[in-house]
C-alpha cells in the first residue's frame, strides 16, 4: 500500500489569474502526486464552496493546520482521504476546509498512488476493461458568464465530432471547426477582434439565434454533415439568466424574456433545428419538471444537468424521480473530493444517466480529468478546444490512446 508520508499546499493561479490551491501528496517518501483546484464562473447553487469565507488563504491555513491527519493513509484509497476530510469538515458544502482543498488533496493522493504503483491513473481508478474514449466536447462560441457584453446570453455552443473514428481525428475535426468559425464570424463582422472567452471559444458580437446559425454554417463550410460527422451541443447555463423574482429567463443581451413554457419551446426548437446531440442546463437548476419534459421529448439528445445536479449523488436521486436528465456533468470540484464525485458517477451509471466529465472555466494545465473520464466511462470529455489549459487535457487523451497497443482502448464511445 502506498502510504502518504508528507503533504504540501501552496497558493498558485488559475487560467483567469485568480488564486487557487495546489497540493502535493508524497507517498513512500518519493512519489509526488500534484493537483491544482479549478474554479467555475457560472456556479451551481448547491456546489461545494471553493474556499472558506471565499478566501484561498484561509483554505490553505485550514489545510496546513490539519495536513498531518492525512499522513499514513493509503493514498490509493479515496474513502480514507474522504473520511479524514469529513472529520475536519462536517458541512454539506465543504465550507470549513473549502472544496478546492478537498479537490486538490483527493486527486493529488491518487496521482501519487498511481505513480507508486506504476500504473496510469485511469487504471488505478478503474481496473475494468474495456475502456472507451470519450468524445471531446469543445466550446467553439461563447457568451454568458464566460464572455463580455455583446456576446450571446447562452454560455456555450459546443462541437462534438460524432463521426470521428479515433481520438486524433476527433480533435482535428474540432480544431478545424473552431478555425472555420472564425472565418465565418469575420465574414459577418469585418471588425471582429478574434476575441475569445474564458475557455478559448470565440466571443463574437452576435445574439443567441445568430450564434447557432453561424456555428451551423461553419460545420457546412468544413464539409461536415451536421449531426453525422459533426454534431453541435449547447450549454445554456440558464440559471445564470433566470430571474427568480419575475420567474422569467432574461435574455438581457438580446433584449427579450421567456417564461418557462417559452424556454422549453425555445430549447426544443434548437434541439430539433440543429440536431443537437447535447443540451446542458436548458432550464434553471431547480426546475426538474421542465427538464423531464425536454428529456422525454428528445431521446436522441443528452439532456444534461450541470448546475442542476452539481455532481451530487442525492441530486441524481431527485432527478431520477422526475426522469429529468439523460446526461450528467461530472465536475469533481462541484462535489468536493474525488470520492464524492465517484459516488455520483455510480449513482448516474446505476440509473442509466450518461456521464460527461468536465473542466471548469478557470483551469490549470492538469490533465487528471482525462483519466477520470476514461475511468468513469464518460461519453464525452468537455474540455474546450483551444488554450494551453484545454489542450493539456486533450493531449493527455492522445497519450492515453497509446494504450491501444496493449488493451485495445482507442475506440470512441457512442454518444448515447
Ligand atoms: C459549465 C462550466 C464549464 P464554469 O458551466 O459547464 O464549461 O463553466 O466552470 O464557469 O461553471
Ligand atoms: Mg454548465
Amino acid at each position: 500500500m502506498p502510504a502518504i508520508t508528507s503533504l504540501d499546499g501552496r497558493l498558485v493561479f488559475n487560467s483567469r489569474g485568480s488564486k487557487t490551491i495546489e497540493i502535493d501528496v508524497v507517498t513512500d517518501k518519493q512519489f509526488v502526486g500534484r493537483a491544482c483546484a479549478p474554479s467555475g464562473a457560472s456556479v451551481g447553487k448547491f456546489e461545494a464552496q471553493s474556499f472558506p469565507e471565499n478566501k484561498a488563504e484561509k483554505a490553505l491555513a485550514v489545510f496546513n493546520a490539519n495536513k498531518k491527519k492525512f499522513v499514513g493513509l493509503d493514498a490509493g484509497d479515496m474513502k480514507q482521504v474522504y473520511d479524514v476530510l469529513r472529520s475536519i469538515d462536517k458541512t454539506d458544502n465543504y465550507s470549513t476546509i473549502g472544496g478546492a482543498v478537498a479537490y486538490a488533496v483527493s486527486i493529488a493522493a491518487v496521482d501519487s498512488a498511481a505513480k507508486a504503483r506504476d500504473v496510469p491513473l485511469f487504471r488505478l481508478l478503474n481496473s475494468k476493461k474495456p475502456y472507451r474514449f470519450p468524445f471531446p466536447l469543445g466550446n467553439i462560441l461563447g457568451g454568458g458568464a464566460h464572455a463580455g457584453p455583446g456576446t450571446p446570453d447562452i454560455q456555450e455552443i459546443l462541437a462534438c465530432p460524432v463521426g470521428a473514428k479515433n481520438i486524433v481525428e476527433a480533435l482535428e475535426m474540432n480544431f478545424k471547426l473552431h478555425s472555420e468559425l472564425r472565418k465565418v464570424i469575420e465574414s459577418i463582422d469585418s471588425r471582429f477582434t478574434y476575441g475569445r472567452g474564458d475557455e478559448g471559444a470565440w466571443a463574437p458580437n452576435v445574439n443567441n439565434d445568430q450564434a447557432l446559425e453561424i456555428a451551423e454554417k461553419a460545420v457546412n463550410r468544413c464539409g461536415f454533415t451536421l449531426g453525422k460527422d459533426m454534431a453541435l451541443g449547447i450549454d445554456f447555463a440558464s440559471s445564470s439568466f433566470w430571474d427568480e423574482e419575475k420567474k422569467v429567463y432574461d435574455y438581457a443581451r438580446q433584449g427579450l424574456v421567456r417564461d418557462t413554457g417559452e424556454q422549453i419551446e425555445f430549447a426544443n426548437k434548437l434541439i430539433r433545428d440543429y440536431k443537437l446531440v447535447y443540451a446542458e442546463d436548458p432550464v434553471q437548476e431547480g426546475d426538474f419538471e421542465s427538464m423531464a419534459v425536454l428529456t422525454k421529448k428528445n431521446p436522441k439528445t443528452l439532456v444534461t444537468g450541470d448546475d442542476m445536479l452539481v455532481t451530487n449523488a442525492s441530486k441524481v436521486r431527485e432527478a431520477v424521480k422526475y426522469g429529468a436528465c439523460s446526461g450528467a456533468i461530472l465536475k469533481v470540484n462541484q462535489a468536493g473530493s474525488l470520492y464524492d464525485a465517484m459516488q455520483f458517477a455510480k449513482e448516474c451509471t446505476k440509473n442509466d444517466i450518461k456521464l460527461i466529465t468536465s473542466h471548469r472555466s478557470g483551469e490549470s494545465v492538469d490533465s487528471h480529468i482525462s483519466h477520470i473520464a476514461l475511468a468513469t466511462s464518460s461519453k464525452m470529455l468537455k474540455s474546450g478546444v483551444l488554450g494551453g489549459e484545454r489542450i493539456a487535457k486533450l493531449n493527455e487523451l492522445v497519450r492515453l490512446s497509446e494504450y491501444d497497443l496493449i488493451d485495445g482502448m482507442a475506440k470512441l464511445s457512442s454518444t448515447t
